[in-house]
């Protein structure tokens, strides 16, 4: 799938942004888009009446303090050149190249050939698509779907660009059409966080706003990787420090996002002194966080215990919290050693974050997937709660949990219900709005969905957005269960390997991105978003469509559902579709907390849900905080030589593949790289460039990546580092945590060899 490249290195820069950034963003543009239409959507995006930017979940500022001009980072400039480019692929494309060919080129060179302008068919046998009516490609699904023997044969998955609108009638027809199978990005995401965080705190999001940040004392970034996935999340930084607040990072690489900035929307700190970030650097082994974190309680416990009062909030332990008295036995019998031997990170350099916790009185903890994709995952971040409790960092201005969400509109899809195991208290109000009676039984989450692909239990995946077949993982075994449905179906913006990877039919479905007017017969529509710290904002793009066939997702569910569901359906799909205001009148009627969504969303800004965590209400079984008891991974010492993990570089959008360069760790021209320190080289025989073959074996079965190369690189010892999507072949089905299911994505054991010359 990707060409023999070979890499380039250069010391990774010291400063992230900066002109370089800018740089980027003009190359982009020049690129990819009409430098005239990309720019105005820049110049949107992210402003009170503007766009959401289609790239992260990262908080938008206050109305008051969005910057006039540019509301915007590097990547985010990348995600709209991606979306506003000139070219398309029309039907003579799809004419010239056959499924063969296709399937040869890189995803790279998938992405790049343009819009998709019209709807697509591969009907069985055939070598290559053609263009298909709306009408008949709704028809052709409603058959397919209504002669299952069970709606549970079906799959329905969603990526997290969809927006509220059309991710709460998208949920609502899967469930009229009688099925709760609806797996989504989240579930190789974000999962363990919502789980471990609504168990213990009573709300899976995050619990702080934009505004918290700069207030804060101390901040703990843990496994994420903000220079490259929230670059804006820099600027909240940039203010922390000016205000005296320090920053601790915690990552098996030196990120160079969490280093050193420079503004790149402010040209005077072009020259002078960049911003340092961090104070400090915890370079962790992968998952030796919950180790680590132990480390920390069992210190602050200790330093209470010699008199220094200040290290513990005891108000508010004894009034807002429950399982104080067995966190305290067990870390009285954790041995220290043991913790700082797992962890990784050498014992002084715990003792100064323990201290700069001691003293700290409103501490803040953000994290993303280093925390996430584990097999313990869970138990991290309920560590992490543990953490934030014994010093009384929550519900109070400048402290609290940050989980980064990733894609722009994924902590929306979920409140909209797209979750595979939605409350009963849901289920009920949405049945009484729409006259029906959902299914009860919880459906299938991501890694379930291959599962029963493979099984042959699942019949019809249908996506809306995404790429599945190289985000999901055991690329091997995607691409098996995929090739086995009936029929496959992909809303999709542009090319990718999902619409190759196809079952015995398969339809692509083309769709207005974020950027572009949505006119309906009642005239222009918009759309809303939430973010990571859950306001809810309008997002309306005003370029023309990329092709006049082209149809809104709430088009697209509307004219499915009327397909699918028939004409007695009571549902008003016609209405809805032309008239985004009654859709949010229903979700109004069915979810908490948008009252007068209608009139809300309207107001620049938008507005923010209810979140008791933020205001110290904690909506657990027995209305307290919960301080928890997490046994340590079984797996802290690896069976293997080598743990890896599987991360971005700084020119994807997950699995669209920008380019082969990843500017902030000096790697460049390739993607096929194995990130190794230069000791554990040096023992294996390894020099820079030489090609390595990585296996890992689970369950008895074994998975191998070959001709990557190795690059020198500080990052911990017995660790590795290869690309996301690339890595995932290595990642098993069943290499998961046990309560989320989530993927994990940062840990796989493996063996390395290095191959023949
Ligand atoms: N430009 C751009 N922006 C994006 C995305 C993108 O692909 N491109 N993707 C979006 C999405 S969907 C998401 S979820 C987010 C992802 O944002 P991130 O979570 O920042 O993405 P990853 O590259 O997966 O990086 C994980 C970080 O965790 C560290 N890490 C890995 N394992 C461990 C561990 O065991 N412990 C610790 N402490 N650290 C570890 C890695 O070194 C890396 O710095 O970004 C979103 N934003
Ligand atoms: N090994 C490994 N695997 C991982 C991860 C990892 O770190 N390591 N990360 C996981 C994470 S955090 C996530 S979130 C998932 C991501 O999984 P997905 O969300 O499934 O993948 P994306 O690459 O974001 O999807 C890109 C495609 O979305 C389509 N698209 C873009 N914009 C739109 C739009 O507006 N509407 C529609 N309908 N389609 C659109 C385009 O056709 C594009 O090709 O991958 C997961 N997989
Ligand atoms: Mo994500």
């Amino acid at each position: 799938m990707s060409p023999k490249r070979s890499v380039k290195l250069s010391p990774p820069p010291k400063t992230a942004a900066g002109p370089r950034s800018i740089q980027s963003v003009a190359y982009s543009l020049w690129e990819e888009t009409h430098i005239g239409r990309g720019i105005k959507t820049l110049f949107k995006l992210n402003q009170p009446k503007g766009v959401d930017c289609p790239s992260c979940a990262w908080p938008d500022p206050d109305p008051e303090e969005v910057s006039k001009l540019a509301e915007y980072c590097e990547n985010g400039a990348k995600a709209v050149a991606w979306e506003t480019g000139y070219k398309r692929i029309a039907p003579p494309f799809f004419a010239q190249y056959s499924i063969r060919e296709l399937v040869e080129k890189t995803d790279h060179w998938l992405e790049k050939q343009g819009r998709l302008t019209e709807p697509m068919v591969l009907e069985e046998n055939a070598s290559h698509y053609r263009p298909i009516s709306w009408e008949a490609a709704f028809s052709l699904i409603a058959e397919k779907l209504n002669g299952l023997n069970h709606p549970d044969q079906a799959l329905f998955y969603t990526s997290g660009r969809t927006s509220n609108e059309a991710a709460f009638l998208y949920q609502c027809f899967v469930r009229q059409f009688g099925t709760n199978n609806l797996p989504d990005c989240s579930n190789m995401c974000h999962e363990a966080s919502g789980k471990a965080l609504s168990e213990t705190l009573g709300i899976g999001k995050a619990s702080v706003t934009l505004a918290d940040i700069p207030e804060t004392d101390l901040l703990l970034v843990l496994g994420q990787n903000p220079g490259t996935n929230a670059p804006r999340m820099l600027t909240s930084l940039e203010k922390l420090k000016r205000n005296g607040g320090k920053i601790i990072m915690v990552n098996p690489l030196p990120e160079t996002g969490l280093i050193q900035f420079r503004n790149p929307q402010k040209p005077w700190e072009w020259v002078g002194k960049p911003t340092v970030i961090h104070d400090l650097h915890l370079q962790v082994k992968l998952n030796g966080d919950l180790a680590l974190l132990k480390a920390l309680l069992k210190m602050l416990l200790e330093a209470y215990a010699a008199g220094k009062a200040h290290t513990l909030d005891r108000t508010f332990i004894r009034q807002q919290t429950s399982g104080f008295e067995a966190l305290l036995w067990h870390l009285q019998e954790v041995d220290l050693q043991q913790l700082i031997e797992a962890s990784g990170v050498p014992e002084e350099k715990i003792r100064e974050a323990a201290d700069l916790l001691a003293s700290s009185k409103k501490i803040i903890i953000a994290w993303a997937m280093g925390i996430t994709q584990h097999r313990n995952a869970e138990n991290t971040i309920r560590e992490i709660v543990n953490i934030l409790l014994v010093k009384g960092s929550i519900g109070k201005k400048g402290a609290g949990t940050l989980p980064v969400r990733g894609h722009s509109n994924v902590q929306g899809d979920r409140t909209m219900g797209i979750w595979e195991k939605m409350p009963d208290a849901f289920l009920d109000r949405l049945g009484t709005a729409f006259s029906f009676d959902p299914p009860r039984h919880h459906g299938l989450g991501a890694v379930g969905a291959v599962e029963a692909m493979l099984s042959g239990q699942a019949r019809v995946f249908f996506g809306m957005g995404g790429n599945f077949a190289l985000a999901a993982p055991d690329t091997a075994k995607v691409f098996q269960g995929l090739q086995q449905c009936e029929l496959t179906v992909q809303v999709s913006t542009k090319l990718n390997r999902s619409h190759l990877i196809h079952g015995k039919t398969a339809l692509i479905l083309p769709c207005l991105g974020r950027t572009e007017k949505d006119i309906s017969p009642a005239g222009p529509q918009w759309v809303s978003t939430e973010d990571t710290a859950g306001r809810v904002r309008m997002s309306q793009g005003d370029l023309e469509p990329a092709s006049t066939q082209l149809k809104s997702e709430v088009a697209i569910v509307c004219g499915l559902a009327r397909a699918v569901l028939g004409k007695d359906n009571p549902t008003d799909w016609e209405g809805m579709s032309v008239d985004y205001d009654r859709i949010r009148d229903k979700v109004e009627e069915v979810i908490p907390g948008f009252e007068r969504y209608n009139q809300r969303a309207r107001i620049p800004g938008g507005f923010y849900l209810p979140n008791g965590a933020r205001e110290g209400i904690f909506h657990t079984d027995d209305q307290k905080a919960k301080l928890t008891v997490n046994p340590l991974p079984t797996d802290s010492a690896a069976k293997t030589p080598f743990t890896l993990m599987t991360i971005r570089s700084h020119d994807q959008f997950n699995t669209t593949v920008y380019g082969y360069d990843d500017r902030y760790r000096g790697i460049a021209n390739s993607r096929e790289v194995v990130m190794m320190h230069p000791e554990d080289m040096a023992e294996y025989g390894c020099k820079t460039g030489d090609r390595v073959k990585l296996s890992s074996v689970f369950e008895g079965e074994e998975r191998i990546l070959e001709g990557f190369q190795v690059v020198p690189y500080a990052i911990t010892r017995g660790c590795l580092a290869v690309y996301f999507p690339e890595g995932n072949v290595l990642v098993a089905l069943g290499n998961r945590s046990g309560e989320s299911q989530c993927p994990a994505s940062k840990y796989v054991e493996v063996h390395l060899k290095r191959m023949n010359p």
